[in-house]
């Protein structure tokens, strides 16, 4: 089960780290090649997903990831049309920050007919837009607004309502390219009350952002765009 081995590497303070793929944004010939590097790398789960599925690959790029890799893959679905049951598992996502009951209830309705009968591990996720200092895909499309950094206090309310309502992990979100990641005094202390395992993700560019959100205390840290723009990226965080 994924999410009680996260659990186990929570408790055992070891770090976790996913690449996030954006099926618009990789080509499915490259997946091989891009996975050798991945295996060579601390990567430890895989995230399939994106605002948008343009080019509706999810299903065939989730396919081909699991046939050249062992790692967990997760579908990280922007809408009920991006699931498949090809990966191991799902984040089912509630979009916390927002008061959009599109991404609060209706998607995820409208995700059942596809789960009921699949193999795929549902773990259920509170998902909490911060400012990255850009507006996000995940701005546009779910028009929501990020909560600021600033807003410390509804940040860490935010969360905890959302562990309090029987989520399983929390997601700190940036959004894709964010210009300034989730400020570390924020994800320090959001983890200091949370019990559940708590994800960052949005703007992480360098292992010392990637470093400086494990020592404020995310248990995993999520980079799509730096390898997206640099695949060396994955041999600088090596094994
Ligand atoms: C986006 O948190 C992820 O959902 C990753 O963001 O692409 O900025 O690394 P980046």
């Amino acid at each position: 089960m994924i999410y009680n081995e996260m659990l186990q590497a929570k408790k055992d303070k070891q770090k976790l780290v996913a690449v996030l793929i954006d099926p618009d944004k990789i080509e499915i010939s490259h997946i091989p090649e891009f996975f050798i590097k991945v295996h060579k790398s601390i990567i430890t789960h895989v995230f399939v997903g994106g605002s948008t599925d343009e080019g509706k690959k999810i299903e065939t790029v989730t396919k081909t990831i699991k046939q050249h890799t062992h790692l967990p893959v997760l579908i990280f679905p922007g809408s009920h049309e991006q699931i498949t049951a090809a990966a191991d598992g799902i984040l089912f996502l509630s979009l916390l920050s927002g008061r959009n009951p599109e991404y609060l209830i209706e998607q995820q309705i409208l995700s059942v007919s596809k789960l009921i009968d699949s193999k795929l591990e549902i773990i259920p996720t509170g998902y909490i837009l911060i400012d990255g200092g850009v507006e996000t895909a995940v701005q546009r499309v779910s028009k929501t607004k990020p909560i600021s950094q600033e807003e410390k206090t509804v940040i860490l309310h935010t969360t905890l309502a959302g562990e309090f309502s029987g989520k399983k992990l929390i997601y700190l979100e940036a959004g894709s390219g964010a210009k300034k990641m989730v400020k570390p005094e924020i994800i320090k202390q959001v983890a200091k009350k949370l019990q559940i395992p708590l994800i960052v993700g949005g703007g992480i560019r360098s292992k010392t952002q990637l470093n400086e959100a494990f020592q404020a205390g995310a248990d995993l840290v999520v980079i799509g765009t730096a390898f997206e723009e640099n695949e060396a990226f994955l041999l600088e965080l090596k094994k």
